[in-house]
């Protein structure tokens, strides 16, 4: 029996017209992705390196990936009507039976082969930023997951800091993250980047900040009953912010060292080799004891009463500090005088009650020292 087959390969009488439509849309496409907004991809605008490359990453993905689809698609559907089955056709017709198309199958290889390739040098270059780079100038930062909120340390200052990661524009950082009790994760999406902090291991990621602003940190790892507390995207149950929610601040780097240097000294102990904030003999001469009352109620009340010495806070009561004849020598074993005060302001003093900070603990200039002894000496 013959079969009936077609024979003659062509493409069709609107090939081209539908090859120039799906040109367009594929086209359209392109600059769809290209021009959209970060919000479509329910993400904040990118504030940091590389994440504005993984963005690119992404958009170049979905732009020919889609421009793929729009030709892959509108072929299937232009194909089907072109050649469908036509009342006049035989009952047994079927269409043209291609076989072994060597130019056909050496481009369907290579194409992709070299789009695959282009994907993965692209990507590879972004991880290889984010994994490895060792930038020159890297700014070296710890930040910790605790159930529930994040703590940060830095170089040179004691301890964690414990409210807002602060860091500054246009410098790499190199941050490692790891975690002081169960499974979190560093997640900043303006950011676009990610880091499990997982106990007893450190994980890094090299980023540098580039858009001064405050950004969201959120852990992204289920980690206990209050997780949903350590994302600064969520309100708390009065509204206001979570008691867990850290964020991070990028700031100039003018007002990164002034936020660097009160954390070094809030932080700072008695044995630091921090540069002083007061040194030498401090002249007493011009103390004003109005402006001491004044530096005392914000700087010492906390720790010290205006009383006798035996009312104690954390310090001893000061009212009698240099007039009280039970108590002719001060805590440190010195006579009681002005000069001694000073000193004990200057250099801070750790005794059998504890420590009295020193003067770049309690950030305190020469001027500040001689109007507070000025205070003192007025009590009476
Ligand atoms: C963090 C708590 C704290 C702060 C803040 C603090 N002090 Fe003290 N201060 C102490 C302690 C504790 C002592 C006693 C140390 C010891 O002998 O163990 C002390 C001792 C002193 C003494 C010696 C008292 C004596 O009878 O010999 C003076 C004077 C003094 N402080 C002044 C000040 C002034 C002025 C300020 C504000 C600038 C201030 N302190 C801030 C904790 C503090
Ligand atoms: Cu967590």
């Amino acid at each position: 029996m013959v079969e009936h087959r077609a024979s003659a390969v062509h493409l069709g009488r609107g090939f081209w017209t539908a090859t120039a439509a799906l040109g367009v849309l594929a086209i359209i496409s392109i600059v769809f992705w290209w021009l959209a907004p970060d919000s479509l991809f329910i993400l904040p605008s990118v504030a940091a390196q590389p994440g504005a490359d993984i963005d690119s990453l992404l958009r170049f993905m979905l732009a020919s990936g889609s421009a793929l689809f729009v030709f892959v698609a509108g072929y299937i559907i232009y194909f089907a009507i072109a050649f469908r089955a036509r009342p006049t056709d035989a009952p047994d017709a079927i269409g043209v039976q291609v076989h072994d198309n060597h130019v056909l199958e050496l481009w369907w290889t290579i194409l992709p082969t070299a789009f695959v390739v282009l994907l993965s040098i692209l990507s590879v270059k972004i991880w290889y930023n984010i994994q490895l780079a060792q930038p020159a100038n890297g700014l070296v930062v710890e930040s910790l997951g605790h159930q529930w909120y994040f703590t940060f340390r830095y170089p040179q200052i004691h301890g964690e800091v414990t409210d807002e990661m602060h860091l500054p524009q246009n410098q790499p950082v190199v941050l490692n993250v790891t975690s002081a009790d169960v499974i979190h994760s560093f997640w900043v999406p303006a950011f676009r980047l990610k880091a499990d902090m997982v106990p007893g291991l450190i994980n890094t990621i090299r980023f540098t900040p580039t858009t001064p602003g405050r950004y969201p940190i959120v852990c992204t790892e289920f980690c206990g009953t209050r997780h949903g507390e350590m994302s600064a995207l969520v309100p708390g149950d009065d509204g206001k912010a979570n008691p867990g929610a850290q964020w991070l601040v990028v700031d100039t780097p003018e007002n990164y060292q002034k936020w660097y240097r009160a954390q070094q000294i809030a932080h700072a102990k008695d044995s630091d080799a921090l540069p002083q904030a007061s040194s030498g003999t401090v002249d007493l001469s011009g103390g004003d004891a109005k402006l001491g009352q004044q530096l005392f109620a914000t700087k010492c009340s906390a720790c010290h009463a205006v009383g006798p010495y035996s009312q104690r806070i954390v310090g001893p009561g000061l009212k009698g500090v240099l007039h009280d004849s039970s108590h002719p020598n001060l805590v440190d074993g010195d006579p009681a005088t002005p000069e001694n005060v000073a000193k004990i302001l200057q250099k801070g003093f750790t005794g059998d009650m504890g420590t009295m900070p020193n003067a770049t603990a309690n950030s305190l200039t020469d001027k500040d020292i001689a109007n507070l002894v000025a205070y003192l000496a007025s009590l009476k």
